[in-house]
């Protein structure tokens, strides 16, 4: 079948590139590696950092999309220029995640980010881990556009994420009133 074949293309052959800044951003970009892993969708992670090796990530970002690469996620800190810098050399997707490893916690990274000049757009995702899951998570979208099968699994994804807070809730919720606290029945 040709979804079949086109699926096993996705789990073999890496169709999102993840480009960070420092291997110091690891414990990060674990959030977007971690959910792609469980996606069983395959990817490449590459360093590069936009001020250190500038002629790299260019040659990176030129090269992407002839490389076979349909979205790409880059994580940096600091002044982070590299998702930024990414995004001026090629019309893939470009999704950012802020990483906090300066006295400014990311909010430095985020508004490098989130702040693009009209004309050159870095989907900017929140500070961190999290930002690092959903920079997966909208990777992953981006792909189910192409690769239907994708989207049936972010649709049963969706789904145990909905069943995780009512189930939790029948657990915990209560009533309160002053003087008592009672599980709700
Ligand atoms: N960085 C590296 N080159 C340019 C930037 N903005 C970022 C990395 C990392 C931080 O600087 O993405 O978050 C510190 O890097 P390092 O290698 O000094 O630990």
């Amino acid at each position: 079948m040709e979804s079949d074949s086109k699926m096993s293309l996705l789990n073999e052959t890496p169709r999102i590139l993840i480009v960070v800044g420092s291997e110091t951003d690891h414990d990060v970009i674990s959030g977007a590696t971690d959910t792609l892993e469980s996606f069983s969708v395959a990817y490449r992670l590459t360093i590069s950092s936009a001020h250190r090796t500038p002629d790299r990530t260019i040659q990176i970002a030129r090269n992407a999309e002839k490389d076979g690469f349909k979205v790409i996620i880059a994580a940096a800190g600091w002044s982070a220029g590299l998702p930024g810098a990414i995004a001026a050399e090629t019309i893939l997707p470009v999704i950012g995640i802020p990483v906090p490893s300066s006295v400014l916690l990311g909010m430095d990274a985020m508004l490098s980010m989130v702040q693009m000049p009209p004309g050159v757009p870095v989907a900017t995702m929140a500070v961190g881990k999290g930002g690092a899951k959903n920079a997966a998570l909208l990777a992953l979208q981006i792909l189910a556009i192409e690769f239907t099968e994708l989207k049936t699994r972010l649709l049963e994804y969706k789904k145990t994420l909905a069943q995780k807070v009512i189930k939790t809730s029948e657990k915990l919720e209560y009533n309160y009133s002053p003087g008592k606290q009672v599980p709700k029945s």
